[in-house]
């Protein structure tokens, strides 16, 4: 029994979008990120950093195996699967960077810049100014790979996955974005037509 430790925000949909593609069966346990369910002992004995999302798989024997991070539990799928990436050593390569990308150059971007815009008490402009120039670097790398290929990567795979949650989520608070990125719409498009795309972003309930 496999169980994902999340929360409806970006990097829990990444990893709930990733187990809905490969059609593997879990259990949700949504935690209370208000109530501090996540700096609980019992879930800092999966996260120790207090983080979702988290996985839990029970093996034979009795043995638990713990994930937790996004991109660690979308690499170990991908990787026991043998699917959602590619398998030639460099179109591995080329998957690997742009799944980088999405895990620490536009997730931590996006959050920080939300951080400084709207949940920080002061204003600083020099904090949203950077993250803005910041999350902007990302957006134009992904449009110019973007227009050159269908997906991040050679074919759909945990690239795409990886960067998909926090483009949704900053087009729907900013609806003139995708206007300004052609390519970065045409796959956001795609991806939100992928039945396991729309299933992973509704978890959880
Ligand atoms: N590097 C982690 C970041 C995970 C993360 O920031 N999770 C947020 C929700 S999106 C969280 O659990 N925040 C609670 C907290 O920081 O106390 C990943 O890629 O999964």
């Amino acid at each position: 029994m496999l169980t994902l430790y999340t929360f409806p925000t970006p990097n829990g949909h990444k990893a709930s979008i990733l187990l809905e593609e490969l059609g593997l069966s879990y259990k949700v346990h949504k935690l209370d990120l208000m109530a501090g369910e996540h700096k609980k002992p019992d879930y800092l004995a999966i996260s120790p950093i207090g983080k979702i999302p988290a996985v839990v798989e029970e093996l034979p024997g009795g043995v638990k195996r713990k994930l937790f991070g996004s991109g660690a539990i979308l690499l170990h799928f991908a990787e026991r699967t043998g699917r959602l990436m590619p398998q030639g050593v460099e179109a591995r390569a080329d998957a690997l960077s742009w799944l980088m990308l999405g895990i620490s150059d536009l997730g931590p971007t996006a959050v920080d810049m939300f951080r400084f815009s709207v949940r920080a008490p002061e204003k600083i402009p020099y904090a949203i100014d950077l993250f803005k120039g910041e999350l902007i670097r990302c957006y134009d790398a992904m449009e110019g790979r973007l227009a050159e290929r269908e997906y991040l990567a050679d074919e759909y795979s945990i690239a795409d996955i990886a960067c998909f949650p926090f483009i949704a989520v900053a087009a729907v608070a900013n609806a003139a974005l995708l206007e300004r990125y052609p390519n970065i719409k045409r796959w956001h498009d795609t991806l939100s037509a992928r039945p396991a795309v729309q299933r992973g972003m509704a978890v959880p309930e």
